[in-house]
């Protein structure tokens, strides 16, 4: 027997063995030290090391960034993924994908598919994968052929205008998506709804070193043709506007702006945006850019002064808002005192302040506007039933050297959705156990909710009190909010700030810091800028001279009727909170897919397998609780049409067909192959097999014994087992 070499048709279990051994196990449920970190951690390298990036727990997908191209991503490897059965061939998102697929189509109902991993880790790839897949492999017409291209462009229009580079990932999102792909009764994908969550408005006027505005501001300078920049008033050169040169980066190896600029316009027109359109959205972007450029002197008191200058000119001209309108909404606040109006001027400060709030709305708001246009281009107004996969893309969890309110929230959306997955994964499992009408023995989680309650809830969580420091009139500062959290979270395990801190604690924390202890490690966050961002205000001249606007982008941007009420906007942090909150009911109404990411090195090598930052993303993504779970009482489950159609060769009583009901037939089976009565139950619909061994062996007489005789394998499993 030639060592290393599987010979399918012989009995060449040994062969089979050195096999997996090299490329490790491909689904963890089947790994027989599957309580050891060591031996999870192991096969995933082995694997990784051997270019197969994915690997299965059950039916979840855990995915290693490789960071090099793959040649698994063919039109090929697409076919043979279409309609084979989720274990037959190598783990792929492809399979799981098509899995997904073929179950809503029989089962008729709405699925999800969950993308986490922290920031870099491979989500928004993954979900561009997931959606390549669909556009492609299912049934076609040429009118929805339409629908299809449109939504494969959406993701570099939304990537343009809504990814950047960070410290962490040259192409991070900053902004939340989840898509639903709507599919009709024959599984033809007939078209898509967007949601969007909390774009990261503040890197539109400030970057760090190292990071870049969105990618669309420099695809436009750097691509964009000599007519346009004309019109738009704009120089080829990045470096000329304020808002871009922040970070002093921005060339990135990884990026070709000019390249990017093309895509984004050729899927701006298959999303069927016509030439006006085009026009307001870029003057937009480029009236950004311009008011970035727009400095303020100061008077003798201080007051700020504004030129007419060639910055402000543009920002006119590009918004159809005339050039004193803007002058005057820069540099004066109009406070309403009784009956009256009154102007009061802006101290030099105090207007760069307007300007950049001014400049955060316009990109804010224009991106909105943007997503309800894709939503549009993408709706499907058949009244017929449609069934929808959602895929959910967000930002991943991020700690930096400095970490704000941006990072607060991203990492709050991050808990909640570990929150989901942990009750959705418990929840589902006991479920199944009691509709099947079996047993069940709970596995003990780190359960996070106690970091989400300490973030939300009513009136005691963090954001209640930065809320009723937004709220407070006269003296709130970020520094009183910090005082307002010391106060009320004194004590909570998962809080601590310089003040309660213990000796040792307080050498890593500054005075104006709190730190959370996140389910995916520790974040010390800076309080400077949390009231501001919270409120997010935008003063009432500027909105009102926004609203003269002749472009009729901003028009529906600004509208006249926003802001009327008496009452006071909810604050970002709450009006996230509630869009999350919203998207958990969304998501719990359909069944729920798993696609874990993980981080392979923190420097973007090819090929780096960092074992000690892979471990720690196992542990707090809960991968090892969730593969007791998944063997807790029963490993595997498997339909008995499913285990039927697979294993019938494995006995003569099943093969090649066997005409009765399928639970009887899987009974005689499994009798055949000698299971003894505690390693499976039946169940009402499934059997459950308790032990991964026991599907490991028939599993491993299956492959060896796929074309020999029934009566061969069942001599050869007693021995292996
Ligand atoms: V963030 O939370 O949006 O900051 P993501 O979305 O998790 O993050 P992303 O998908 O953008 O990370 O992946 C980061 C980079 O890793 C990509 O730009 C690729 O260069 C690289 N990557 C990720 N997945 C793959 C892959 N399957 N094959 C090859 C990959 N490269
Ligand atoms: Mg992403």
């Amino acid at each position: 027997m030639q060592k290393g070499k599987v010979k399918l048709g012989q009995l060449d279990l040994e062969g089979a063995l050195i096999a997996r051994d090299r490329v490790g196990i491909q689904d963890f449920v089947l790994l027989d030290a599957h309580n050891s970190e060591t031996a999870f951690l192991d096969n995933l390298k082995k694997r990784f090391t051997e270019d197969l990036i994915y690997t299965y727990i059950g039916t979840l997908l855990i995915s290693v960034n490789p960071y090099k191209e793959l040649d698994i991503y063919t039109k090929k490897q697409m076919d043979l993924y279409m309609g084979v059965n989720f274990f037959e061939l190598p783990p792929h998102i492809y399979a799981l994908a098509d899995n997904v697929y073929h179950t809503m189509l029989s089962e008729a109902n709405n699925n999800f598919i969950l993308i986490s991993g922290e920031s870099g880790a491979g989500k928004t790839e993954a979900s561009k994968k997931i959606l390549q897949y669909y556009a492609v492999s299912c049934p076609s017409t040429t009118l929805l052929d339409t629908v299809r291209d449109r939504m494969l462009m959406s993701n570099p229009v939304l990537e343009a205008f809504g990814n950047a580079k960070t410290m962490k990932n040259d192409n991070s999102s900053r902004f939340g998506k989840y898509m639903d792909i709507q599919f009709d009764c024959q599984g033809d994908a007939v078209g898509g709804h967007i949601l969007s969550y909390l774009l990261e408005k503040s890197r539109v006027v400030h970057q760090n070193h190292g990071e870049r505005n969105f990618h669309i501001f420099y695809q436009l300078v750097e691509g964009g043709e000599e007519d346009l920049l004309r019109h738009l008033g704009l120089e080829k050169e990045t470096k000329r506007y304020s808002y871009l040169v922040q970070g002093e980066c921005s060339n990135v190896s990884s990026i070709n702006d000019k390249n990017d600029w093309k895509t984004v316009k050729n899927a701006l027109s298959v999303i069927d945006f016509d030439a006006n359109d085009i026009e307001h959205l870029f003057g937009i972007i480029a009236s950004v850019l311009h008011l970035g450029n727009v400095h303020f002197d100061g008077d003798t008191k201080g007051y700020a002064t504004l030129n007419t200058n060639a910055a402000l000119r543009w920002v006119s001209k590009l918004l159809g808002i005339h050039v004193q309108v803007l002058h005057e909404a820069l540099i004066f606040r109009k406070i309403e005192a009784k009956s009256e109006e009154v102007l009061s001027p802006f101290t030099v400060d105090h207007a760069i302040y307007a300007r950049d709030a001014l400049a955060k709305a316009i990109y804010g708001r224009a991106f909105t506007w943007l997503v309800n246009r894709i939503n549009e281009s993408l709706e499907n107004k058949d009244s017929e039933r449609k069934t929808v996969i959602g895929l959910l893309d967000i930002y991943g969890f991020e700690v930096f050297s400095v970490n704000s309110f941006e990072q607060f929230c991203i990492n709050y959306c991050n808990e909640k959705l570990q929150q989901l997955f942990i009750q959705l994964t418990l929840k589902a499992e006991q479920e199944e156990y009691e509709a099947e009408g079996i047993g069940w023995e709970p596995v003990q989680f780190f359960n996070n909710k106690i970091i989400c309650d300490l973030v939300e809830e009513k009136h005691r969580g963090i954001i209640s009190v930065l809320d009723e420091e937004c709220m407070r009139p006269g003296d709130a500062t970020d520094l009183t909010f910090l005082d307002k959290l010391e106060e009320k979270m004194g004590n909570h395990p998962h809080f601590v700030t310089y003040k309660l801190a213990d000796k040792k604690t307080r050498k890593s924390l500054e005075r104006g810091d709190f730190r959370l202890l996140h389910y995916a490690g520790e974040v010390t966050y800076c309080v400077v800028g949390f009231i501001d961002k919270n409120n997010d205000l935008l003063y009432k001249n500027i909105k009102d001279a926004m609203r003269l606007s002749k472009n009729p982008v901003i028009q529906q941007c600004f509208p006249a009727t926003e802001g009327d009420s008496k009452r006071r906007p909810e604050t970002v942090a709450t009006q996230f909170k509630n869009s999350l909150l919203r998207l958990t009911e969304i998501l719990t109404a359909k069944e729920a897919w798993y696609v874990r990411c993980l981080k392979s090195n923190d420097n973007k090598q090819p090929g780096k397998f960092d074992e000690v930052l892979v471990r720690h993303q196992v542990k707090y993504l809960g991968l090892m609780e969730h593969l007791r779970v998944r063997r807790a009482g029963f490993a595997y489950r498997r339909r008995y049409e499913v285990f039927l159609k697979r294993y019938k060769a494995l006995c003569p009583a099943t093969w090649p067909h066997w005409k009765g009901v399928p639970a009887e037939g899987v009974e005689k089976l499994v009798q055949h192959l000698g299971y003894q009565p505690d390693e499976y139950k039946m169940g009402k619909t499934k059997i459950f097999i308790r032990y991964a061994r026991t599907l490991f062996a028939t599993e491993d007489a299956f492959e060896i014994c796929k074309h020999e005789l029934a009566s061969r394998i069942q001599a050869k499993y007693k021995g292996y087992r």
